[in-house]
């Protein structure tokens, strides 16, 4: 491998130059600034440093026939080799690697990132513009901000539009603080008319932990036993602006109760969130989306972002699903711990927590 530094005033000027020397089958190996030049620390040039490598491939030259010499013995005719000088110095490269490829060393915050999960299918194309805007700006912060752009361009939010809201998802995940969170806020922030139906009776607690808070609201509660009770529920709430229904996971998982269901209610004048939690695993979680889908789904909610510095599952699912974000809920005190953050503001959440 030949290894060569480079010292030039800009990045995109050492590039050319490592492109004239070694070809474009060069790697960067190594950038940073220095300073050349000056008196005691002053008057010094800013430069930037540039090392470069490139496999060393013998150049075997078309060598002309010769001309039979005087002597009667023919010459073998050999291929010439023409070795290249190595004019460097040698270095011991800092290399920072992405599956066959590499990041400058400048980018390698980025290296943790392009290895997530979530970003399995994305990698290749965020790590192009990764280094092609950092080779055009030499600017980390203007790489941030490319980056981040790229992310809020593929995260949809969205408001909820219909009278019903009904949570769905894996058990433990959030979905009753959720509600109890959503159930505050559209009371008490947006002083609108808010009921509540439960239809998760598996367990005793469950109904007790959503009457509690009902209480505390001020809020009417129906529980349904069946999807009998259930339109019957409705129909006790119809002067209600918003009614929010609690779900039993396992209820959504069972072909013939969605059927059953899918008959009994309109899907069309509600909004299914499905609510995942932040600290599972992103495989986990797209297997979970892929169960979760026998009703349309309107969007996401995320619960548990303040137990993770991931939330890199937000920007896989909802650019693989296309299905936007509603909500994410930050901790367990009901009503303040949930947030509605633009697709900006939730791109900057999930890039600077993952470059911190
Ligand atoms: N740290 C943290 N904990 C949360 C958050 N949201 C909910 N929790 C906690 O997660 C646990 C489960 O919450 P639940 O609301 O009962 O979850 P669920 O999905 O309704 O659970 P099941 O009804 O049993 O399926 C509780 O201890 C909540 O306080 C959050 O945003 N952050
Ligand atoms: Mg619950």
């Amino acid at each position: 491998m030949m290894v060569k530094r480079i010292v030039a005033n800009s990045v995109s000027e050492a590039m050319e130059l490592v492109k004239q020397d070694l070809g474009n089958d060069a790697i960067i190996l190594n950038t940073r600034q220095i300073k050349v030049g000056g008196l005691f620390g002053l008057f010094a040039q800013k430069k930037v440093e540039l090392v470069a490598s490139v496999e060393e491939h013998p150049v075997v030259k078309t060598v002309q026939p010769v001309a039979p010499q005087a002597s009667s013995e023919p010459r073998p005719i050999k291929p010439v080799v023409e070795k290249r000088a190595l004019s460097v110095e040698t270095v011991s490269p800092k290399i920072v690697s992405f599956a066959s490829r590499r990041l400058p060393e400048a980018l390698c915050a980025y290296e943790v990132l392009l290895a997530e999960p979530a970003l399995q299918h994305e990698a290749e194309a965020l790590y192009d513009l990764l280094v092609s805007t950092y080779y055009k700006t030499n600017d980390l912060d203007q790489v941030e901000q490319v980056f981040a752009a790229t992310v809020t361009d593929s995260i949809r939010v969205t408001a909820a539009t219909s009278r019903f809201i009904m949570v769905t998802g894996p058990t433990g995940v959030g979905k009753t603080t959720t509600l109890a969170k959503l159930a505050a806020y559209y009371r008490l922030t947006k002083q609108q008319k808010v009921g509540l139906i439960t239809t998760d009776t598996y367990r005793i607690s469950a109904v007790e932990q959503l009457r509690t808070y009902a209480d505390i609201i001020d809020i009417p509660l129906r529980v349904a036993y069946d999807l009998q009770e259930f339109e019957q529920a409705k129909v006790d709430l119809s002067d209600c602006d918003v009614i929010l229904i609690d779900t039993a996971g396992r209820n959504f998982l069972d072909a013939g109760y969605v059927e059953q269901l899918k008959k009994r209610h309109d899907f069309s004048e509600t909004d299914v969130f499905l609510v995942l939690s932040l600290t599972s695993k992103y495989r986990d979680l797209e297997q979970i989306q892929q169960r979760f889908d026998q009703v349309p789904l309107s969007g996401f909610i995320f619960t548990k972002a303040d137990e993770t510095i991931d939330l890199w599952s937000i920007y896989g699912l909802t650019k693989k699903t296309q299905l936007p974000l509603f909500c994410l809920t930050t901790g367990q005190e009901v009503p303040e711990d949930i947030i509605w953050p633009t697709s900006a503001e939730v791109s900057r959440m999930i890039v600077e927590r993952g470059l911190r």
